[in-house]
C-alpha cells in the first residue's frame, strides 16, 4: 500500500498521543476488544489477556473494585506499531529504519505550563492499590506489579534526563520496589545519588504516547535523553510539564504519574516475578520507591504491559542496534529481525545480498559483528535476500536447502548473554552462528523457481 506524504503526517499524531491512537484503532475492525465483564486484577486479568495476546489492543473496562480501566497491547503486534507510526505495515523493516533515523535526528522536548496528566492531584494519603488497578499476573508472582511505568530520572551530577521502563512491586500504600538490571543508566544514576547521600527523585509515567514508550528502550549512551528519540519518532517535540513535588518533568499527556524518590542505600527483596523468558526471577535486592504524589487525568487509562509487548518494545530497538553494526560491517546487509519466539532478543535473522564473488564470506563476518552488537544475541542466522526474515517457515526453508552443518556452523563457546536466561551460567552461554546462504559461485543451483506475477484479487471477484 502506498502512503502519500500527507497521509504520513496525519498518521503521526497517533504516535504522540495514546488516546488518539486508541480512538483511531477503535474505528478499525478487530483492532480493539473491550471486555465489559468484571475481571479481578489478581490473576484473572492476566489470564484473560494471555488468551488474546498478539491480537487486538485490550481494554478491561470493569476491573473489580476500580473505576479506572486497564489497557494493554499496542505493541503486541508489529503491523499495528508500523501503522501507528504511519509506516507501510507490509514492510516491517521500515519500522527498524525509522527508529534508526530517529536516533540520528533527535527532536528536543518542549516544556509547557500545564497538562492533562495533572487534572487530578493526590498528595495526601497516597494509596497505590486503592487508586490504581495494579495487577498480580502469574500465580507465582510475589505481589502486585506495575509493568508499564516509564521512569524519568535526572543524573544528580549533570542534570541529564534518563528514561527507562522498570517493573515495580507494590510493598505498601505509598511504597514500591523497583527492579534494576545490571548496566542500566538508572542504576548508575542512583549510585551517584547514593554516593552523595541524597535520595534520587524520580517520576514514573504510566500510559504514555506510543512514541515515548518506544523511545524508552532506545539504546543511547549515558547522559543522552531518550525523549529526543521520541520527538523524532512522532515528528514533533514531546510536550512535558514540571512535576508538583520533585525536580522532574513528565509528558503532559500521560495518563497517570507517580512522583517520589528512591531512598539512598536502602535495598530490599523484590520478586519472584514472571521474567521475560516466561520463568520466575530469583528474589533480589531492589531500591525502595517512596511515592509522594499521584497525578492523573480525570478519567485515566491504566496501561499494563504483558510479555509479548515487552518483547516487541525491546526487539525493535535491538534491531536498530544490530542493523547499524551489521551494515557498518558490510553494506550487503538487507534486513534484520529479532524473533518473537526468542523474546525479541536471543535469535536474529539477517538477510544479505551477495552481488559479486568478493562478497562471499562477508555473511560470516556479519554474524560475528551481531554477536558483538548485542550481548543477548545467542543465535544469528544469515540468509539470502530472497528469504523473508520475518517468516520463520521461510527461514527454516533456507536451513533445509542451503545450510550444511559441518561447513556453515559457527560456535563461540562461553560468551556473555543475559543472566536471566535460565540456560546461561550466570550470563555465560555459547553463541551459534548459522550461515544459511547459498555459495555465490553456485547461485544458479540454489535459484528458486519463478512464477508469473498475477493479481489474486482479480480472480476472486
Ligand atoms: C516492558 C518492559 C519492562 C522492563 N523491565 C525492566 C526492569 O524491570 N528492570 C530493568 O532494569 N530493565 C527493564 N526493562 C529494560 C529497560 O527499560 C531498557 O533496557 C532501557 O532501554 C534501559 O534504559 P537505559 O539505557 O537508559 O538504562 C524493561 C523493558 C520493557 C520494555
Ligand atoms: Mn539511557
Amino acid at each position: 500500500m502506498a502512503y502519500t506524504r500527507l497521509h504520513v503526517v496525519f498518521m503521526l499524531s497517533y504516535a504522540s498521543d495514546l488516546r488518539a491512537a486508541l480512538e483511531f484503532l477503535s474505528s478499525r475492525k478487530d483492532e480493539v476488544i473491550r471486555i465489559r465483564k468484571p475481571v479481578d486484577a489478581k490473576h484473572e486479568l492476566a489470564a484473560v489477556y494471555r488468551m488474546l495476546e498478539g491480537g487486538p489492543v485490550v481494554v478491561f473496562e470493569n476491573v473489580k473494585g476500580y473505576k479506572i480501566p486497564v489497557v494493554s497491547g499496542f505493541f503486541s503486534n508489529r503491523r499495528r506499531v508500523s501503522e501507528l507510526l504511519g509506516l507501510d505495515p507490509s514492510d516491517p523493516m521500515q519500522l527498524t529504519l525509522r527508529c534508526g533515523e530517529a536516533l540520528a535526528n533527535r527532536v528536543k522536548p518542549r516544556l509547557v505550563g500545564d497538562g492533562a496528566c495533572k487534572e487530578v492531584v493526590v498528595k495526601s494519603e497516597v494509596n497505590l492499590m486503592k487508586t490504581l488497578p495494579i495487577m498480580k499476573a502469574a500465580l507465582g508472582d510475589a505481589g502486585h506489579y506495575i509493568t508499564a511505568g516509564v521512569v524519568f530520572a535526572k543524573d544528580p551530577e549533570t542534570g541529564n534526563r534518563n528514561l527507562s521502563i522498570h517493573r515495580m512491586q507494590v510493598k505498601g500504600p505509598n511504597e514500591l520496589r523497583l527492579h534494576i538490571d545490571k548496566g542500566r543508566h538508572l542504576g548508575v544514576i542512583l549510585s551517584k545519588a547514593e554516593r552523595m547521600g541524597v535520595p534520587l527523585e524520580i517520576a514514573v509515567a504510566v500510559g504514555v504516547a506510543p512514541a515515548v514508550m518506544l523511545s524508552s528502550t532506545a539504546k543511547l549512551p549515558l547522559g543522552e535523553d531518550e525523549l529526543g528519540v521520541a520527538g523524532a519518532i512522532q515528528g514533533e517535540p514531546v510536550e512535558i510539564v514540571k512535576c508538583d513535588t520533585i525536580n522532574a518533568e513528565v509528558p503532559a499527556n500521560a495518563e497517570v504519574v507517580l512522583e517520589g524518590e528512591l531512598l539512598p542505600d536502602v535495598w530490599e527483596d523484590e520478586g519472584p516475578f514472571q521474567e521475560y523468558p516466561g520463568t520466575y526471577s530469583v528474589v533480589s535486592p531492589a531500591p525502595i520507591f517512596r511515592v509522594k504524589a499521584i497525578t492523573h487525568r480525570s478519567t485515566p487509562l491504566f496501561y499494563t504491559v504483558f510479555m509479548r509487548e515487552s518483547h516487541m518494545l525491546r526487539g525493535i530497538q535491538g534491531e536498530v542496534a544490530i542493523y547499524r553494526v551489521a551494515k557498518d560491517t558490510s553494506p550487503i546487509v538487507q534486513k534484520v529481525h529479532l524473533t518473537m519466539g526468542s523474546c525479541g532478543r536471543h535469535h536474529a535473522v539477517i538477510s544479505v545480498k551477495k552481488e559479486i564473488a568478493d562478497h562471499e564470506g562477508l555473511q560470516r563476518n556479519i554474524i560475528c559483528a551481531v554477536f558483538a552488537a548485542m550481548r543477548e544475541a545467542d543465535l544469528v542466522i544469515a540468509v539470502d535476500e530472497d528469504v523473508d526474515v520475518y517468516n520463520m517457515s521461510e527461514v527454516e526453508w533456507a536451513l533445509a536447502t542451503r545450510f550444511d552443518a559441518a561447513r556453515g556452523l559457527i560456535l563461540v563457546p562461553d560468551a556473555r548473554s543475559h543472566e536471566i536466561t535460565p540456560v546461561s551460567r550466570e550470563g555465560i552461554r555459547s553463541k551459534m552462528g548459522i550461515d544459511a546462504t547459498a555459495p555465490f559461485q553456485m547461485k544458479d543451483r540454489f535459484r528458486r523457481a519463478e512464477f508469473l506475477k498475477v493479481d489474486l484479487k482479480k480472480y476472486l471477484e
